[in-house]
């Protein structure tokens, strides 16, 4: 757990209270007792001003974009494109041309697949994954493997839960044409070397893509210094709404890929014998966008880093550290996911009782958490588990949210006991 600065450890003024106060949601009960909402790794909650976003949108220009003349579709138009110049800005991506707006992380994986994947990727060939995916970054390219006859490789774990580097070594070689890996485990909360991982694959020219979806917020991610070749994220993780997410992909690679959609927007001229292809990043945005939801998301990253991103991540290392102390002391209790580096997440299971029984009880004190299998079955099996219970925490959250997770998994032990 040492990804952040040790200068930044507490104590450090972060006020949670205060922040917690933008989040409208976290003011609710929820069967009769305040929320405490850990859910956070699969979406957080929105703050007022990503609220009031979206509604002013709606209410004060709502328009279609690169299309109209008249004054709302330049001015959404032009809210659209400095959404795009934030993205670029909160990643360190080299030009707007190289974020593309897409429905989400799982959308994103599916276009690099789909679009590189056609045009670069023949039978033999070989693509490595990580044991800890998620099926977004697992599914795409089996598909894509059954389609050219290319084949899967994938990097095994230790039981920490951490990426084994050496048999990485092992398995990337000549034939590898994609290195497809997790910036950040959603179940394990483990944080991979991305940067060292890249440099391998592209001492043998294959080019990596990095599943950012955990990863954008809670580290500070810049693109060039990582030098990835694409990366991939969703807004609704980080403060943003759903529906929309982001897929940076180096200009040269996305400038010789083949579009993913045909329809408008996408196209430069179209005759009946032949279409061309508008310039990036438009080439890769068929039809109407989810134009508030770029937008939005432009304001969710302005408040992200109005309060700073290293903040954030000190402040839920905190509390992860103080989660994890405080599992040590539950008989029964043990932990998925023990990786010297990792962030801001508890995956455990309590011995003798089903992760589903335990989140329901949790439940019913008003402590949301989420339990199955994360969209990350093979890493169930690797773990021999069916499912495991999964705190994650944001921004807002506090020790008060920690110890009740904790009272609630006292009352679910307590109720097991009888
Ligand atoms: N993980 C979770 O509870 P979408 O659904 O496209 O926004 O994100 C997919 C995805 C891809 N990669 C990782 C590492 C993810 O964590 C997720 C989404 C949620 O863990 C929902 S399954």
């Amino acid at each position: 757990m040492s990804q952040v600065n040790a200068l930044q450890r507490p104590p450090y003024r972060f006020d949670a209270e205060k922040w917690r106060a933008d989040f409208p949601i976290l003011r609710r009960q929820v069967n009769g007792r305040p929320l405490v909402y850990l859910d956070n790794a699969a979406t957080s909650q929105k703050p007022q001003v990503v609220i009031d976003a979206e509604s002013n949108y709606y209410s004060q220009t709502n328009s279609n974009i690169h299309r109209g003349v008249h004054r709302l579709s330049e001015l959404a138009t032009n809210q659209y494109e400095a959404a795009r110049g934030k993205v670029r800005r909160f990643i360190n991506a080299a030009s707007d041309r190289e974020i593309i707006f897409v429905r989400g992380t799982t959308e994103a994986i599916n276009l690099v697949a789909q679009s590189y994947g056609a045009q670069n990727i023949k039978a033999g060939d070989e693509i490595v994954i990580s044991t800890m995916e998620h099926h977004s970054n697992i599914v795409p390219w089996q598909l894509l493997c059954e389609r050219t006859g290319a084949v899967l490789r994938v990097v095994p774990i230790n039981d920490d839960g951490e990426f084994l580097f050496d048999e990485y070594r092992k398995l990337v070689n000549e034939r590898t044409k994609v290195v497809a890996v997790v910036h950040v485990s959603n179940a394990l909360g483990s944080i991979n070397p991305v940067k060292k991982i890249i440099e391998l694959a592209h001492r043998f020219g294959a080019k990596v893509l990095v599943d950012g979806a955990q990863a954008v917020p809670h580290l500070t991610v810049d693109v060039q210094d990582l030098d990835c070749d694409f990366y991939a994220f969703s807004s609704h993780k980080i403060y943003g709404p759903t529906g929309i997410g982001v897929l940076y992909g180096k200009a040269a690679l996305l400038n010789a890929m083949p579009p993913y959609q045909g329809g408008g927007d996408m196209i430069r001229q179209v005759t009946f014998e032949k279409s061309t292809y508008n310039e990036l990043p438009y080439k890769f945005e068929a039809g109407t966008p989810n134009i508030a939801g770029v937008i939005t998301l432009g304001a969710a990253l302005d408040y992200v880093s109005a309060i700073g991103l290293d903040a954030i991540a000190a402040h839920e290392h905190e509390l992860l550290e103080y989660a994890t102390a405080a599992a040590a002391e539950v008989p029964g209790m043990r932990l998925i996911g023990t990786a010297h580096d990792k962030a801001s997440i508890l995956s455990f299971v309590l011995d003798g009782i089903h992760p589903h029984d335990t989140g329901t009880i949790l439940d019913h004190q008003g402590v949301a958490i989420r339990t199955g299998h994360h969209c990350a079955m093979p890493l169930m099996a690797r773990f021999k588990v069916p499912a495991t219970a999964r705190a994650s925490f944001a921004l807002y959250n506090t020790r008060p949210d920690v110890d009740a997770l904790f009272a609630g998994i006292a009352k679910v032990r307590q109720m097991f006991a009888k």
